[in-house]
């Protein structure tokens, strides 16, 4: 058989590490990486937007936290020559050189505007786009720090990453997975309205908000979508050239895309 990868896919907030509700971090994974596995024969790219662990340190030496199934899926479609990208999310910052070095896999620590086929996304997590979310904003600048992560690195692996675990937990008790406001209201969608290239761009896709939505920005013919997740929705696009669509690994949750 030929394969004929064009299909660019995306997706995010898959928080591996993280159980819940009645899944574990290792049953997601498995759906993860038998999706990944049904997606090799047409997959060109596929971009993880952010979030893909719910906490992330490179202690080095093989060290980080590990989803072995996961990884070799990584390698395996890195060996196929499909082309995987990886942005940070604020629930794994901290990605230094363990991807770029072992799996080839290219980081992006900040959006990204490309081009596919006759199209322009503009691409991003999307933590910390968009007005207030003040506090969120200079933590940031701190944890990006290079300082930060040494001294982090200080404290042992095991503690760490326990600390992490927790403080992930927190954040998102905070202000992840709460539910949809109206769309004039979201910060993201405001951030896309009103960003100054919103004219030469199709496609604004973005992860972070944990809901699956479609939205056309007022007059305009670019579109903000935002992936979902894989905690609850299980979503992801998938672009071949031309037509983006917007899909769900079970099916069972396309009523649940948010649309205008
Ligand atoms: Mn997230």
């Amino acid at each position: 058989m030929i394969a004929t990868r064009r299909q660019t896919y995306f997706l995010s907030d898959i928080h591996l590490g993280l159980d819940y509700e009645g899944e574990t971090s290792a049953e997601r994974e498995r759906l993860l990486v038998d999706w990944l596995m049904s997606i090799e024969d047409t997959a060109a790219q596929v971009y993880f937007l952010g979030d893909i662990f719910d906490y992330w340190f490179e202690y080095g030496e093989g060290r980080q936290p590990d989803y072995p199934l996961f990884f070799q899926q990584l390698r395996t479609m890195v060996g196929l020559g499909i082309d995987i990208r990886f942005f940070t999310g604020n629930h794994d910052l901290w990605m230094n050189d363990y991807f770029p070095k072992e799996y080839n896999i290219t980081i992006h620590r900040t959006p990204l505007i490309m081009r596919l086929g006759e199209k322009t996304f503009f691409l991003a997590h999307g933590d910390g786009l968009g007005k207030g979310d003040i506090i969120y904003k200079a933590l940031k600048r701190v944890m990006t720090h290079p300082l930060a992560q040494w001294l982090y690195g200080l404290l042992p692996a095991q503690l760490g990453l326990s600390l992490m675990r927790s403080v992930s937990q927190k954040s998102r008790q905070g202000h992840e997975l709460e539910s949809f406001r109206s769309l004039e209201e979201e910060r993201m969608v405001d951030y896309c309205e009103r960003h100054p290239d919103k004219d030469s761009i199709d496609f604004f896709i973005l992860g972070h908000r944990h809901l699956p939505i479609r939205y056309q920005l007022q007059q305009s013919s670019a579109e903000y979508i935002n992936l979902g997740d894989w905690i609850k929705y299980k979503s992801f696009a998938s672009f071949d050239g031309e037509q983006l669509r917007y899909d769900f690994l079970q099916g069972n949750h396309s009523e649940d895309l948010i649309t205008n």
